[in-house]
């Protein structure tokens, strides 16, 4: 028996968990090939809801590689079911919901009573940010889905490291998660911000069951960066090497199934170039002594959109999940080809396989019109399985930050590409970015809504106070990266991407460099500096020079209406949106009225 005294906070959270879960068995995940082989057999023989929790793929293909289907009822993020409980409401602001917190946990202590019997609780002690990194924070989530357990393996820095981190310290994040009956009606992701806490229940899915990513990594880390100092970032980073070997290292913020995976594993169609992955969804940002930006990421693997993925569109991604560096890849809700057992996604292949098993586990039938893998399918993969991975990934100081770009889906209004004047310019357009809503979250796709930074989902204060935190943070920066904002997504009147994007979305990036670099001119206009004629590299690609123009050009009386929607949607903060961002909305409001 040990004595009470020597009991450190970290076993005697596990205690708590047991009495609250009563679990039959408890797992402590010590990281591992051999344990994660272990998980892997056992999930085969498991079952939740009916589904057996792990299939094998075909190993050929793709090594290591496992099928999971999930209830039809849980395959994106729930934000309708997402809280943030801070002490007062104004605190956790008009851009989540709210609940107190006493009740919040009185409400989620009921649900997880006993929630773990007939079950084991694996417990996973893991660390967000590579561990040499005084950035790097120490975690603990309780789960008793062997699919969470493995995928937080992928997706964290899992084991015997973290608990040594960890030590007797108390100074951990606790994340308790049971899928429980994987019932709608008793789903909630509760975040508690000032306890250093988030309680999550009903959902296996990625976003709400894999604590470490947007529950902690954005929701609480964000409202840690406000108070010291720092930003945790809906964003990828990339890192692109020049012709003359100088390489400039970018943030890029773009809101979910907008294309952040597809940009940060980027090939170069220019000779001389080439693209450094780091992250693909979450950066954690500092700005040093010298008043220098870094930023780190603090996953270790990438949960990306498999339709739309393929060896045209993302052939890096396609090579990282063919590698065989880790243990296991997971593959969620995509189709099945039967013919040589593989995952199969839409635009996977140019021609539908013949025989496909859907993502409800039926025969596909391909005249129903329906895809055969849901669009929110996705992989989970380690970004050590990645060949453009940074040398620099595990530097613990991060990589120094030249240029920032953000970017919405927007069929109209928003140009391919435009920079912004300067750090507070940049903080308002990102403070405006609208973008039509896409299938990695519940609820109605394709309506324009606000989502400024691409954090309207995942920041655990107030934006309003967000918003002054980012321009607190230029204050601090000796050059402040250039802001530059984009839009792949624009349409013509047949509904059709007027731009290429993906690997063409390169020549964007040189413009950016160059304008870094001061190799290139721009031209002013309402809303910022825009490229020159001939300043996008367009050669060898088929466009014309009209859609050209188009894609670049500012239609006035869009960008009015734009104007009023933005008026409209900092009206919804009351007075915490600060003064400089208004006066840059009202000067812009004026230089369109002017210019008519
Ligand atoms: P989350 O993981 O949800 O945060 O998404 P993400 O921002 O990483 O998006 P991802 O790169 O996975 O892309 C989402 C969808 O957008 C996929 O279906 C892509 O095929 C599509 N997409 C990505 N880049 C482009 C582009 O440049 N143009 C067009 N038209 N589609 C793109
Ligand atoms: C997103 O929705 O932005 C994702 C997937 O990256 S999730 O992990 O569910 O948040
Ligand atoms: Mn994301």
């Amino acid at each position: 028996m040990k004595n009470i005294h020597e009991v450190s906070p970290f076993e005697k959270f596990i205690e708590e968990m047991r009495e609250l879960m009563e679990p039959d068995e408890v797992f402590i995940m010590e990281g591992g090939n051999n344990e994660a082989k272990q998980l892997a057999d056992l999930a085969q023989k498991s079952e939740v809801d009916g589904r057996v929790v792990l299939k094998k793929l075909n190993g050929n293909v793709y090594p290591n590689s496992f099928y999971h289907q999930s209830n039809p009822n849980d395959v994106a993020r729930t934000e309708h079911l997402t809280y943030v409980c801070t002490l007062t409401k104004s605190q956790a602001g008009p851009n989540n919901l709210w609940m107190d917190p006493h009740e919040a946990k009185k409400k989620m202590n009921t649900l997880f009573k006993g929630c773990m019997k007939g079950r084991t609780m694996f417990v996973i002690p893991f660390i967000m940010g590579t561990p040499s990194s005084t950035m790097a924070k120490n975690c603990v989530q309780v789960t008793d889905s062997i699919y969470v357990a493995l995928s937080m393996r992928i997706m964290t820095r899992i084991g015997k490291e973290a608990i040594k981190r960890i030590g007797s310290s108390d100074n951990f994040f606790r994340g308790l998660h049971s899928i429980g009956e994987v019932d709608p009606q008793k789903r909630f992701i509760m975040h508690f911000p000032q306890e250093n806490t988030v309680m999550s229940f009903g959902s296996g899915y990625g976003g709400n069951a894999l604590l470490g990513k947007k529950c902690y990594s954005l929701r609480i880390a964000s409202y840690l960066g406000r108070q010291e100092g720092w930003l945790a970032e809906h964003m990828i980073i990339i890192g692109v090497k020049s012709p003359d070997g100088k390489v400039s290292y970018f943030l890029g913020a773009f809101p979910s199934a907008c294309g952040k995976t597809n940009l940060a594993l980027l090939e170069p169609i220019f000779n001389g170039y080439k693209i450094f992955t780091l992250g693909d969804d979450i950066a954690w940002i500092n700005v040093s002594r010298s008043g220098q930006m870094y930023a780190l990421n603090p996953e270790a693997g990438f949960f990306g959109v498999a339709p739309g993925t393929s060896s045209k569109t993302n052939p890096v991604m396609m090579e990282t999940l063919k590698n065989d560096n880790f243990f296991p890849t997971l593959f969620t809700n995509t189709a099945i080809n039967n013919d040589d057992n593989t995952p199969w996604w839409e635009n996977l292949t140019d021609e539908t396989p013949e025989n496909l098993t859907d993502w409800h586990g039926q025969a596909y039938d391909k005249t129903s019109g329906k895809p055969a893998a849901h669009p929110n399918s996705r992989f989970t993969v380690s970004i050590y399985n990645c060949p453009t991975l940074s040398p620099e990934f595990d530097n613990p100081k991060g990589v120094p930050i030249s240029g920032i770009i953000f970017g919405g889906r927007r069929k109209d209004t928003i140009p391919l590409v435009y920079e912004c004047r300067d750090w507070e310019s940049g903080v308002f357009a990102a403070s405006t970015i609208g973008s039509e809503t896409t299938a990695a979250s519940t609820g109605s796709q394709g309506t324009l809504r606000r989502d400024p930074m691409a954090m309207l989902p995942f920041c655990g204060y107030n934006m309003g106070e967000y918003f002054s935190h980012w321009l607190e943070i230029g204050k601090k920066l000796k050059k402040p990266p250039k802001i530059f904002m984009v839009n792949w997504f624009r349409k013509d009147e047949d509904g059709k991407f007027m731009w290429p994007g993906f690997r063409e979305n390169f020549r964007i990036i040189k413009w950016m460099i160059d304008r870094i670099e001061e190799r290139a001119e721009a031209v002013e206009n309402e809303i910022g500096l825009s490229p020159t004629k001939d300043g996008i590299n367009l050669t060898g690609l088929d466009i014309k020079p009209e859609t050209m123009d188009e894609l670049l050009s500012i239609d006035k009386d869009k960008w009015k209406t734009e104007v009023e929607q933005i008026e409209e949607f900092y009206s919804k903060f009351d007075n915490k949106i600060p003064q400089e961002l208004r006066k840059i909305l009202s000067e812009l409001k004026a230089r369109l009225n002017d210019s008519d």
